[in-house]
């Protein structure tokens, strides 16, 4: 089965896809059938902080126009794509990643709010309904992990992405194929470096090239078999915060392909930016205590700002 050992920290070598083989493990969540999905998730997120979903509800026709439509964004010229940087909050950007110093084969549209405007009325409609449809699938996602975890109500944790102050990004990556680089130090072929992801949920769907890979319990990275067809879900930091470690925030980062371009959009679903963040009551055993200090997801974003992109940021708030 798998695939590159260990982490870039540790400077072992970060394979190209083409070299990877594929991770069968991936827990493959059906919706069609919520009485076995509920528990199914709440083990794939305890155990990976991944799994994928089929049987979603969100229609092809809406996936495949976006990507149509994110494409045609990317088929501009720089000069064209330029006029749409820098992506702070909400824009295009090129090689850099955040605003310190992370770089990565790649560019990419951010949006920060519900505007997806671009040069193309028929994108920013499309982002819209596609953005919707996936903060839908977030909250069925969430309500099925309550009733998981035998918590009530099953809106605890859907509430924070229906609510109409939910923060939210979303993003559309492109990763032109990478050839070779003529010195071949690993760090030239990394897409987007190893991280982990801060909201809630991130909801992520790409085209059927290859180079999402997470980090396994043992610390071995797996590549993830592309499907088109389907959503990958992340458990992020918050969720992980609000289950007590139960849930692990998936650490994942994204190799480069010699051949193929890949595209990817993801949804990143947070809560209203001065919502308090801590372990949900329902779930704490007696006697349990909170690993984490308490804090807004405000003071949580603030601080992600201020790191790198693999930086343990959730170590800022833990207890002891
Ligand atoms: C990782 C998850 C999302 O892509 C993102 C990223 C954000 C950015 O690209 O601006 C960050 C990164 C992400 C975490 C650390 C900081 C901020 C880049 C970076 C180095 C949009 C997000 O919310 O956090």
């Amino acid at each position: 089965m798998v695939m590159v050992s260990s982490t870039q920290s540790q400077n072992k070598p970060l394979l190209t896809c083409s070299k990877c083989e594929y991770f069968t493990g991936i827990p493959v969540i059906d919706l069609a059938c919520p009485d076995d999905a509920k528990n199914l998730i709440v083990k794939a997120c305890q155990e990976y902080g991944f799994f994928k979903v089929i049987n979603h509800g969100v229609p092809l026709w809406l996936v495949s126009g976006l990507e149509d439509e994110t494409m045609g964004f990317f088929n501009m010229s720089q000069s064209e794509k330029r006029k749409y940087s820098p992506p702070n909050p909400s824009g295009y950007g090129s090689k850099t990643i955040g605003p310190n110093g992370d770089v990565g084969w790649i560019e990419y549209l951010l949006f920060a709010s519900n505007d997806f405007s671009t040069n193309s009325k028929t994108f920013s409609l499309l982002a819209k309904k596609y953005v919707e449809a996936v903060r839908k699938l977030g909250c069925e996602i969430l309500e099925l992990v309550a009733e998981g975890l035998k918590i009530q109500p099953k809106s605890v944790l859907s509430r924070m992405l229906r609510d109409e102050k939910a923060d939210t990004v979303f993003r559309l990556n492109h990763y032109p194929p990478c050839p070779d680089p003529p010195n071949p130090n690993p760090d030239n072929r990394v897409g987007f470096g190893e991280h982990t992801d801060p909201h809630l949920i991130s909801i992520a769907r790409s085209n059927t090239t290859p180079g999402l890979q997470i980090c396994l319990p043992n610390g071995t990275w797996a590549s993830v078999p592309p499907d088109h067809t389907s959503f990958f879900i992340n458990v992020d930091d918050l969720l992980q915060v609000m289950t007590n470690g139960r849930f692990k925030s998936v650490k994942h980062r994204v190799v480069t392909n010699k051949m193929k371009s890949r595209v990817s959009m993801i949804y990143f679903g947070g809560p209203p930016l001065t919502e308090k963040i801590s372990p949900l009551g329902s779930l704490m055993e007696p006697g349990e205590e909170s690993l984490y200090h308490e804090f807004t997801w405000f003071e949580y974003k603030s601080c992600t700002y201020k790191t790198r992109l693999g930086d343990d940021r959730l170590s800022f708030f833990h207890k002891g």
